[in-house]
């Protein structure tokens, strides 16, 4: 760890930014579970028919928004003075991102999904990349959905030592530990089960992430407006849940017809 923090001193550069050709390799992990993002579909099957999902099977919607009720929490700037470069980052613009709201409250970094209903239906896996990428000292974006089979790409932005530490949010496990030292460096994850894994540098103890695992393509991450939308479902009965890193989970029964939308609204607060 000596030698790699001596890197880290050496590999500071003068610049914040910049890129760098990449080194690559790839993973694939079986770690599954925990909290939030993990289907729990064990109770009875709900929507109708089943079997092969494709998107002309779902005319139904689920959409609404997430907003927090209350004096919004204080979003305190990041001390980033452990280290030369990321200090050489910090512009007045460096936030901590444990609640970040909207001009009217909506809240980001909210995942939704579908947790209960959809047993019978069988769903391909997911196909291109998402992106978790470290820049300027901080993981990019806060909040990464990811679905069985697709590509989770892990780049480091930075001419730092980064690392993605990935803990099984239940168990504490882990599940994911890449370390990157290079500027450009990339390495490549797939999951096979659906999970919930929140994220930590271990160098930065300021950086911070979640990544939620899929296994079907009905979820979200919302956006400061805190709107969301479950779109091409099966008529059906579902619990929809809410899912926040710091502020917990939160579901909803919601039964939509062939062709309609219906429409929810989920409220956080300081508890
Ligand atoms: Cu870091």
């Amino acid at each position: 760890m000596r030698k790699t923090l001596l890197y880290l001193l050496m590999a500071v550069a003068a610049a914040c930014g910049g890129n760098e050709p990449s080194a690559s390799s790839d993973q694939t992990t079986d770690s599954g579970g925990g909290g939030g993002c993990a289907d729990d579909d064990s109770s009875s099957s709900t929507s109708q028919d089943g079997g092969d999902y494709t998107a002309d099977k779902g005319t139904a919607t689920v959409s609404g928004k997430v907003r927090w009720e209350g004096k919004p929490p204080r979003r305190p700037a990041l001390d980033m003075g452990a280290d030369k470069f990321c200090e050489k980052c910090q512009d007045g613009s460096k936030l901590s991102e444990n609640t970040v709201l909207g001009p009217d409250g909506g809240m980001r970094d909210v995942f939704i999904h579908v947790k209960k209903g959809l047993r019978g239906w069988k769903f391909p896996a997911g196909t291109g990349e998402v992106l978790l990428n470290q820049v300027q000292c901080q993981y990019t974006p806060h909040m990464v959905a990811v679905r069985i089979g697709q590509k989770l790409r892990i780049r480091n932005s930075d001419p730092v030592l980064h690392n993605v530490h990935a803990l099984n949010a239940t168990t504490g496990d882990d599940v994911l530990n890449i370390g990157q030292a290079k500027q450009g460096a990339e390495d490549t994850k797939t999951f096979r089960k659906p999970g919930f894994f929140v994220v930590k540098c271990d160098v930065h103890g300021w950086m911070a992430a979640s990544i939620c695992v899929v296994k079907h393509p009905f979820y979200a991450v919302t956006a400061e407006d805190g709107a969301f939308s479950l779109a091409k479902l099966p008529a059906g009965e579902y619990v929809i849940e809410a899912w926040h890193r710091k502020h917990g989970s939160q579901t909803q029964t919601v039964t939509v017809k062939d062709g309609e939308t219906a429409t929810l609204e989920f409220v956080f607060k300081k508890k």
